[in-house]
């Protein structure tokens, strides 16, 4: 065994690592993008576990084109029979949205290879459908999906439990409550995901994702790679016509006693009958309630570690106990299955729903204490003297640029439609630009202009990062097209995934226009959102907003903080990237 510093995203990644995976599928999204980050400098012999020894055929920045790491050239050729020949090394590359991530991994597990998809919780979204669709035609390789909820949304659009789409799905959900869980459960979902033959989702917070502990690791020279392609794979199984589909389900319904009675005798989950009041707790919560209660053994205590949950278990404590704290991060989703509708007669709930721990947010070691009426030490915050100030573009930031022209192309109207997007861009919304109007979702700034424009309004101008375009833009963009919309969409191309720390984007530059054309956008117009370029900027865009169709514009400028430095800029470079740092959604 070996100890190393981790983060919980990177015990994942070692985790699978050592599982002995054979691709790593992901769409950046914080707070999950580092479990990618970690695997693919792994695979590329920077970290522990790379299959052959370390070999690196890639040695180009990150950044750049051609991807990142040691990647396989092989693929598997057809079902049922794969390729024969197993992959060289761990692939690794950026899917363009987390749909296709899970589908490309989807595929490696069919091909008999273990694979893990990580993602945001919102990424979920985007892949419910094959993940939905997945529990039915089960798995071969081990597939495991690591989704990172944010609780509190450090840097999220909205607050989810992800625990709810495992139980939606019916499929085993693991959540380890520290680093060390981090790596064995991973180890564990995958032997698990083989032996029923399910994809498992473990569930990770922003607070485990984020912070470092230390934690023993197999020795390098255990990793091998796993491959079931030898067995006879039966395609039918994943065909799911209604047929098969019905079939699939009702195996997907009759492995779930075997779901349960894993649950209840997992190790995993831990259980103590003590005093009259029980404690449930899940995650890095059973952490907080380990830290406020110490040493002391007068509460009876039950862990849960995985799901679908020990009914056995829950009954057992329930009986023991008069009074129930669940203490759980994320939604109530224990308490309410515990508590039911009608609660249970004779028996005390606390929590959530009923108090007093709060409903929204995140919780933290002092609210889970004050809770169970627990002595904390109170933490008094240094004394940094800094004023709060709203998150901000960074100065130079080519989307100010562009921002500062959409003011003033605009400023002759009386009602202008501003549908804006998921990326650094939305602090557009903030002033001085105040230039953007709607946030909902990625993609969702091209199909909602096109819904207002339907709907008369103008002028409509929607403005779309090249990565979020990529993720969910160019669907939308199509129905635009073809309705010759009366629309000004403008994608802002500054070559990078910004918002999540500068990953590589799928298409820019040429490769962007070259996508612009293929999907019917014959002339889109190029212009470079530079202060010296403003009045042209300005009247480029008073020229689409008077064109009656659509006008497609690129602001092609990339970002700064990707761009060389000269060597006094580089110390005067002092934007934080807004998901790792601000808060304006990510
Ligand atoms: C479904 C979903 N997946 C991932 C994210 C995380 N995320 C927020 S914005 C963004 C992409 C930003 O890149 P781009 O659109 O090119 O804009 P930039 O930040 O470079 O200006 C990502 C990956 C998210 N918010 N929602
Ligand atoms: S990181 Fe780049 S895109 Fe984001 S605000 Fe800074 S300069 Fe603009």
């Amino acid at each position: 065994m070996k100890t190393e510093l981790l983060l919980g995203d990177e015990a994942v990644a070692l985790g699978a690592v050592d599982a002995g995976i054979a691709g790593a599928f992901s769409y950046p999204g914080t707070p999950a993008t580092e479990i990618f980050e970690a695997i693919e400098a792994y695979a590329k012999g920077e970290g522990r576990g790379t299959r052959d020894g370390g070999r690196d055929e890639h040695s180009g920045p990150r950044a750049a084109e051609g991807y990142a790491s040691t990647t396989s050239t092989e693929s598997p050729e057809s079902f049922p029979t794969p390729s024969a020949q197993p992959p060289a090394a761990i692939w690794a590359q950026w899917s363009a949205n987390e749909k296709v991530a899970y589908e490309e991994a989807l595929g490696m597990s069919y091909a008999g290879k273990r694979a893990i998809v990580s993602m945001k919780h919102v990424g979920l979204n985007v892949a419910a459908d094959p993940f939905m669709s997945s529990a039915l035609t089960g798995v071969n390789g081990g597939l495991v999906l690591v989704v990172a909820d944010d609780p509190g949304m450090h840097s999220s659009q909205n607050e989810q439990d992800s625990r709810y789409y495992g139980e939606f799905a019916k499929v085993p959900v693991f959540e380890p409550s520290n680093q060390q869980e981090a790596y064995d459960m991973t180890r564990e979902a995958f032997e698990f995901s083989e032996r029923v033959k399910l994809p498992v989702l473990i569930r990770l917070v922003t607070r485990l994702a984020h912070s470092r502990a230390n934690v023993a690791a197999a020795d390098e020279n255990r990793r091998e790679l796993r491959d079931k392609s030898a067995g006879k794979a039966e395609p039918s199984d994943w065909t799911l016509m209604p047929s098969n589909a019905r079939r699939r389900f009702k195996r997907l319904l009759d492995v779930q006693p075997e779901l349960r009675a894993y649950a209840e005798r997992s190790p995993f989950t831990k259980m103590r009958l003590a005093g009259r009041r029980g404690i449930v707790a899940s995650g890095i919560a059973y952490n907080y309630v380990r830290e406020a209660i110490g040493a002391q053994e007068e509460d009876s205590l039950l862990k849960i570690g995985v799901y679908p949950l020990p009914a056995g278990l829950l009954r057992e404590l329930v009986d023991h106990c008069a009074e129930i704290f669940v203490v759980e991060d994320g939604y109530p989703f224990i308490e309410e299955r515990l508590h039911g509708l009608l609660g249970v007669p004779g028996k005390t709930f606390r929590g959530k729903l009923s108090g007093p721990l709060p409903l929204d947010g995140e919780l933290t070691p002092e609210i889970v204490a004050a809770g169970l009426g627990m002595p904390f030490p109170a933490t008094v915050p240094p004394e940094t003297g800094l004023v709060g100030r709203a998150p901000q573009l960074c100065k130079g930031c080519p989307h100010g640029d562009t921002f500062k022209a959409l003011v003033d192309a605009t400023a002759g109207h009386e009602n202008p439609v501003l549908f804006s997007d998921i990326g650094c861009y939305t602090l557009g919304a903030f002033p001085p630009y105040n230039a953007v109007h709607s946030t909902v979702d990625m993609g969702a700034s091209i199909s909602m202009a096109h819904g207002a424009s339907q709907a008369g309004a103008h002028p409509v101008i929607c403005t779309i990062g090249d990565s979020t375009f990529t993720h969910s833009g160019m669907t939308p963009l199509i129905g635009a097209v073809r309705a010759n919309a009366n629309m000004t969409v403008v994608i802002l191309d500054n070559a990078t995934v910004a918002m999540t720390g500068a990953q590589e984007t799928m298409a820019s530059d040429q490769k962007l226009i070259d996508v612009l054309h293929g999907l019917g956008v014959k002339d889109p117009v190029i212009f470079e959102p530079l202060p010296k370029n403003h009045e042209k900027t300005v009247s480029i865009l008073e020229e689409a907003i008077a064109h009656r169709g659509l006008s497609v514009l690129v602001a092609r400028r990339a970002c700064i903080q990707i761009k060389p430095q000269k060597p006094p800029a580089k110390s005067a470079a002092t934007c934080e990237l807004a998901d790792g740092g601000q808060s304006s959604g990510a």
